[in-house]
């Protein structure tokens, strides 16, 4: 018996009895649901892989994974995967994370040298006691499992870094792109909710530092029960309120998705002395109906949606209408 279905075995029935459960949201004797996924930013290619295997029956885990590579192996992003732009020392250092149906998760952080960093997270979340792993016990567990170690810093972010080095002027860059960190939410036929979130992090952040992305709850939480959420933009703004938890959190309590992303932005931009102006934030949502939703502090933001009607990206909407 491994950990975790020990802990299944031996601690869900007795904690059942204490549990106080919220019967606000009910997802009981639901109608069935169509399959969707849905994703930050404008990355049809990623929905578009993620879409064909939920639709070929595969689950929403499979979905997310393989949704995300798409993006990591991408060379021009130059905020996922190969091609992401570098910390100040020109390193480039991977966050991710995945989650599936049954609460079970992985992550890695400050992985270098292994562009797939998904299909690690999935590999730690499958394959050890454990779900997060960092730096080189990542990138050792990943070499292991049989991962090719590459050089991540292309021509074109080398010299990029390079120009930046000249001024080394650091504040986080309001992220109004078209394609940025990745994050992907999908319900599969068996009306599972899986999730995955991948990135480089901040271009040209401190040496060492991890942001949101790896970080359950922050960057990326599911609750099979309720739904999933998933953010992009300034880590350490999302990690002060634990954005992806709270907007789950909050469609429990029966908002609905787009209320939720809302609800969960206005938190940030709340807090006594925030500088919300200068820096993005953005979540998408998805619950066990199937609706979807998403909010942004700053325009530009995006999500893009593959359902039953096909692939479109939808512009958020954002809280912050001025400049
Ligand atoms: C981070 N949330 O490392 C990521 C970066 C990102 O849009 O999403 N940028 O803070």
């Amino acid at each position: 018996m491994n950990r975790r279905s020990f802990i299944k075995n031996t601690g869900v029935a007795s904690l059942g009895i204490g549990l106080n459960i919220d019967k606000t949201f009910s997802s009981s004797n639901q109608k069935d649901v169509d399959p969707i996924v849905i994703a930050t930013w404008d990355v049809k290619n990623a929905t578009n892989k993620a879409w064909k295997v939920i639709s070929e029956n595969g689950s929403s885990l499979d979905a997310v994974e393989l949704g995300c590579m798409v993006e990591e192996a991408n060379k021009n992003g130059q905020s996922v995967g190969i091609g992401g732009l570098p910390d100040r020392e020109g390193n480039v250092t991977l966050d991710a994370c995945i989650m599936d149906h049954q609460g079970n998760c992985g992550s890695v952080v400050y992985l270098q040298d292994i562009k797939h960093a998904i299909s690690v997270a999935r590999l730690v979340m499958e394959k050890t006691p454990h779900v997060m792993l960092a730096g080189d016990g990542a990138k050792k567990f990943a070499l292991s499992m049989g991962f090719q170690q590459e050089n991540l810093l292309t021509e074109k972010s080398k010299n990029d870094w390079i120009k930046w080095k000249e001024s080394e002027q650091y504040k986080p860059i309001i992220n109004i792109e078209n394609h940025d960190t990745i994050g992907m939410l999908a319900i599969d036929k068996n009306k599972n909710i899986s999730g995955g979130c991948t990135t480089s992090g901040l271009a040209y952040k401190m040496q060492g530092r991890v942001g949101d992305s790896p970080i359950i709850g922050s960057g990326l939480f599911i609750d099979n029960e309720i739904g999933g959420a998933v953010a992009t933009g300034l880590g350490e703004e999302v990690m002060k309120t634990i954005g992806s938890f709270l907007v789950v959190e909050l469609m429990r309590q029966g908002y609905s998705p787009d209320e939720a992303c809302k609800t969960a932005i206005e938190r940030i931009i709340k807090k006594p002395g925030s500088d919300y102006k200068n820096f993005q934030v953005g979540y998408i949502a998805l619950n066990k109906k199937g609706e979807t939703g998403s909010h942004a502090i700053q325009r530009g933001f995006s999500m893009t949606k593959y359902d039953k009607t096909g692939n479109f990206n939808i512009d958020s909407p954002y809280f912050h209408k001025q400049g």
